[in-house]
């Protein structure tokens, strides 16, 4: 029996971490020598250059003229048979119930039971869709049809069995970061463009939705700012920016914020920064803040969702009540005035991100999880060395 598998995968490729986190599993399963064949709208954005045993298949939408709304989730479905029958996948690893999940089911029916369905659950398919009555009937059609399901939380595993009286087993995966790229990074140079020597940066990278609150970084830092010196930059762009802008302004705090925009080598980014801001109101899991834990930049946030299983309050940052600005302020404060506790926790958060958020173990698990749907054990070629998630 052939120990690699040929996976196909789907996700949103254009935006979020969901996305990022599909993506860079399909790199690492590919560098195993599975195969991966990404099936989606476009080029997943941290895709790139040329990958062996990565292959990309676009799903072309139809514009029939009758078609009033053209219908992406059936065309969606249609390629997802097609390929896995034209490459003789093994499985199906879908990213978000709706639509992927509901489409990855309807290929199986086309394609036969030998080809499963793996579902990721991210975030907001449960914390916002499955709220909606209209929908959520069939979040939990396409939850239980799939041959496993996964969520990146305990939080968000719990949050899908009372939003949907769910009881069939979820996998925790929590989300990881290659430490190839993340780690903290020399940027002396970098930095005199942003921050004078004896000024700090705060940082806070987002797709500036709602859920987001970046409002309150920017409050956050006004407080900050008023006792050391600082600056603070803003990675990413979405539909609170001008707000943001706006406040900014207000606050007469335009010439020390930075807007840059969508950036591609955010690694090189947080390592330019002392401390990374996540109040949101929302979030399953937080991978900017994993990020910055892998450069080695303590996280201050909100205690929302999944973000306390993966910042140790006291450890690796510090969370509070979602919403209390002045409570995050003073942690800011206190890490950025107290060079001791901040070394501390730079090395804790260097520590926990190589272990328990380890891209090798958390690969593995995705890999134990696929060959369990197809009745088998992993081979042991493919088991990790214990030592490849130890710190160096
Ligand atoms: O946070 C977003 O707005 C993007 C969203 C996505 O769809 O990519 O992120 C979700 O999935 C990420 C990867 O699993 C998690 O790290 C984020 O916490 C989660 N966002 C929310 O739950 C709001």
């Amino acid at each position: 029996m052939k120990d690699k598998l040929k996976i196909g995968i789907t996700c949103y490729p254009t935006l979020g971490g969901s996305g990022v986190v599909a993506t860079e599993l399909g790199k690492l399963l590919a560098e195993k020598g599975h195969e991966v064949h990404f099936i989606t709208h476009s080029m997943p954005f941290r895709l790139g250059k040329f990958h062996r045993n990565i292959y990309y298949h676009e799903v072309e939408v139809s514009d029939y003229y009758v078609f009033r709304y053209p219908p992406y989730d059936l065309s969606l479905a249609s390629k997802l048979a097609q390929v896995a029958q034209m490459q003789g996948l093994d499985l199906l690893h879908v990213h978000y119930a709706i639509p992927h999940a509901v489409c990855a089911l309807l290929a199986k029916q086309m394609v036969g039971s030998q080809l499963k369905v793996v579902t990721t659950l991210h975030g907001t398919d449960i914390t916002v869709l499955a709220q909606d009555h209209s929908i959520s009937d069939l979040i939990r059609y396409a939850i239980n049809e799939s041959d496993a399901v996964t969520a990146v939380s305990n939080d968000l595993i719990e949050e899908t069995r009372e939003t949907l009286d769910i009881s069939r087993e979820i996998d925790l995966t929590y989300n990881f970061v290659d430490k190839r790229v993340y780690y903290p990074r020399s940027v002396e140079t970098l930095r005199k463009e942003f921050a004078r020597d004896d000024e700090k940066i705060l940082l806070h990278i987002s797709n500036f939705r709602p859920v987001k609150r970046v409002l309150d970084v920017v409050d956050v830092f006004e407080r900050v700012s008023k006792d050391v010196p600082s600056r603070l930059l803003f990675v990413g762009e979405g539909p609170e920016l001008s707000k943001v802008i706006s406040h900014v302004k207000e606050l007469g705090l335009s010439d020390r914020v930075t807007f840059c925009g969508k950036q591609d080598d955010v690694a090189q980014l947080i390592s330019l920064g002392d401390v990374m801001l996540l109040p949101s109101e929302k979030e399953s899991f937080g991978l900017v803040a994993l990020e910055a834990m892998a450069c080695g930049v303590p996280t201050v946030g909100s205690q929302a969702g999944g973000i306390p299983e993966l910042i140790t309050h006291g450890e690796t940052g510090f969370l509070t009540e979602i919403g209390d600005t002045e409570r995050m302020a003073e942690h800011v404060r206190e890490l950025l005035t107290n060079d001791q506790l901040y070394e501390q926790m730079s090395a804790a958060c260097l520590n926990r991100a190589r272990t328990t958020f380890c891209n090798d173990r958390i690969t593995m698990q995705y890999e134990e999880i696929y060959y369990r749907v197809l009745g088998r054990e992993i081979p042991e070629s493919h088991r990790i060395e214990k030592a490849q998630c130890e710190v160096d």
